[in-house]
């Protein structure tokens, strides 16, 4: 099966999953459960919850063990958009091709859905999360430390913020999505990993795996922002120049951004080529984040 067949089906299996951990429509508060599912079923490429999927089964797990862990951080990730789409915050209208979660709903209940999805992604994990106590209490852990430290989304949607309208270099522009960016999707391999009893070899060679898809994921976002439509990309194209904001390509060119991301895709792809156990998928996935165009 080649790798956007394997990404379509996944993507098929990720939503039944979260098709039934998430709250009812009809179930009270319904409006708050209207505006959760609203987002979620928005769009998106699942591409974390793949990941984590795609880890787990190196490692010879079932899917159906791995599927609650990777709703979870979906879950997780949908939250960050919704609050990152917020007047306080990006202030956009546009999210996985439709209007955003505010826009919809109204921003107080857009600061709720993304709560109660950050909640419910906890809720998941501890009560369909990984059958191993052990692991469990592993994989909580890693995604509490992803979702909200200041190393990892919290941390780097502040740092992002305080760097706006400053002159920065690029270590600080690899800090911001090191964190804002990196770190969930790092997370996302690195809890398949622990689910599937990596070595402490293995998971070394996956975390530098999961950071360099991160950043690489990170630069072909601010090219696509650059280069891409509204229409194709289901956000506002172009945001980056009216903000003024730094990314790679202000500061590395178009050119050079892009070698920069095939670098890292083919360093990534050397990282868990060097694991002795089939990689063929994580390989497949590296290179999709660099070739995709939404
Ligand atoms: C507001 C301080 C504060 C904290 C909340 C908002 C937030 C936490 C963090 C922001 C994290 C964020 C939105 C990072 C952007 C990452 C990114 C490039 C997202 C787009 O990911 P895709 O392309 O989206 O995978 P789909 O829609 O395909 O899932």
């Amino acid at each position: 099966m080649n790798i956007t067949d394997y990404i379509k089906r996944k993507s098929v299996r990720v939503n039944q999953g979260l098709d039934s951990l998430l709250p009812s429509e009809s179930a009270p508060p319904s409006e708050i459960h209207r505006a959760m599912r609203y987002s979620v079923f928005a769009g998106g490429k699942r591409l974390r919850p793949i990941l984590t999927i795609a880890t787990g089964e190196i490692f010879g797990i079932d899917e159906r063990e791995l599927l609650p862990t990777a709703c979870a951080v979906e879950m997780i990730h949908t939250y960050s958009l919704i609050h990152d789409d917020l007047p306080a915050v990006d202030n956009d209208c546009l999210r996985r091709g439709h209007p955003t979660c505010h826009v919809k709903f109204g921003e107080a209940l857009a600061i709720f859905a993304g709560d109660a999805l950050l909640t419910q992604a906890f809720i998941t994990l501890v009560d369909s999360g990984v059958s191993d106590p052990v692991k469990k209490v592993q994989v909580i852990s890693e995604i509490a430390l992803a979702a909200g430290t200041h190393k990892a989304l919290i941390g780097g949607q502040a740092l992002d913020i305080y760097y706006e309208g400053k002159q920065i270099e690029i270590t600080q522009l690899n800090e911001i999505h090191a964190a804002k960016t990196g770190a969930l999707i790092c997370c996302a391999v690195r809890i398949g990993a622990l689910i599937g009893g990596a070595s402490q070899s293995e998971l070394e060679r996956l975390t530098k795996y999961g950071q360099k898809i991160g950043l690489a994921f990170q630069i072909v976002d601010d090219l696509l922002d650059e280069t891409g439509t509204s229409a194709t990309l289901g956000k506002s194209a172009g945001k980056d120049a009216v903000t003024q904001k730094a990314t790679y390509v202000t500061l590395l060119g178009i050119d050079e951004a892009w070698r920069r991301a095939k670098q890292l895709c083919n360093e990534a792809i050397d990282e868990v080529g060097s694991i002795s156990r089939d990689s063929s998928r994580l390989k497949g996935i590296a290179r999709f984040i660099v070739e995709r165009r939404s």
